[in-house]
């Protein structure tokens, strides 16, 4: 295997991932510091990173490595092929004893609330960090110009941080926030503050270190305990439905059409879950060849 990172005995990169929702900017967070063409913009509704990309920089005469990561409510890929992109781009790092200095985890504040999507971006990405590292973990709030109303986002900020809140539990063990504003100095600043601070092997570094499975880090462990209810939830939906349909003297061709659009989401579902299972180490060294090939292509840096 090459190593990704070039000669680490000479200049190991300082590696930070940026990570979030998709839409919230996370290609853009980096393409407006590193102005790298590789790095695509969404335009559409679609997801549109749908790959691990680093990006490389030099700032302040030091080598850093921006990683563009999918999110993990993509609409066309499913949540085990991107954590197995992830493992297969934490888990090399780990080999070659490279740590993260850390983690930017982008956040709309335009958004009025959190779904089940954002609730599971974060719980996997603190699954992916493990709690003694959220030192290395900036939350980052963006898009406050668009705001209509400042206070809003203000109050939005203090329920995302009170300690019940979802933010609560990760300032609890020392992650850092900051606001965003879109500029390109402001990027820059984000990730200077990351610059400084130690690095280390996240959570999954760790586990994967240990020789664990995809399945059996904490963030797998998590992803498949999200696919069991969200198959509970959807079979419940069924039974429900298939007590309507016996009760009901007339056919109803509209329940009978979300009934099998639901059980064609629980057999999707299963499949995934069934995939997750399997561990696939197959599948996890070609990806792995993948995001080697993107870094030998990426060799050059940028000097700021
Ligand atoms: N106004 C404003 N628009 C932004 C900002 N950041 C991103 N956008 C816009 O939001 C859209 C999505 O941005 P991306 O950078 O592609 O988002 P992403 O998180 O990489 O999305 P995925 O790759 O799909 O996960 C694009 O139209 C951007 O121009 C920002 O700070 N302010
Ligand atoms: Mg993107």
């Amino acid at each position: 295997m090459n190593n990704v990172n070039g000669d680490l005995n000479q200049n190991p990169p300082i590696i930070i991932g940026v990570m979030g929702m998709t839409g919230s900017g996370k290609s853009t967070f980096i393409k407006s510091i590193t102005n790298d063409p590789n790095i695509i913009i969404g335009g559409s509704l679609q997801s549109c990173t749908r790959e691990i990309v680093p990006s490389c920089i030099q700032i302040d005469g030091l080598t850093v490595q921006l990683v563009d990561t999918p999110g993990f409510d993509d609409t066309d890929r499913d949540d085990v092929d991107i954590l197995e992109d992830i493992a297969a781009w934490l888990g090399p790092q780990a080999e070659y004893q490279v740590k993260l200095a850390g983690l930017i985890y982008l956040h709309r504040i335009t958004e009025p609330r959190m779904g089940g999507n954002a609730k599971r971006n974060l719980s996997m990405m603190q699954s992916l960090v493990g709690d003694d590292n959220m030192q290395n973990v900036v939350l980052v709030t963006s898009r406050w110009e668009e705001l209509p109303n400042k206070a809003e986002g203000e109050r939005r900020q203090k329920e995302l941080k009170d300690p019940n809140g979802f933010w609560g539990e990760m300032i609890k063990h020392k992650a850092r926030i900051a606001r965003h504003n879109g500029t390109p100095e402001s990027a820059l600043g984000i990730v200077r503050g990351i610059m400084t601070v130690a690095p280390v092997f996240l959570q999954m570094q760790q586990e994967l270190r240990q020789g664990m499975s995809v399945k059996d880090t904490s963030a797998g462990k998590d992803l498949l305990a999200h696919l069991q209810r969200q198959i509970s939830q959807l079979n419940a939906k069924l039974q429900y439905m298939e007590n309507q349909i016996r009760q009901s003297s007339e056919e109803n061709e509209q329940l009978r059409q979300r009934y099998e659009e639901f059980s064609q989401q629980v057999k999707a579902k299963e499949q995934t879950q069934a995939k997750m299972m399997q561990g696939g180490m197959d599948r996890i060294m070609s990806r792995v060849a993948d995001f080697e090939k993107r870094c030998a292509r990426k060799s050059r840096c940028i000097l700021m």
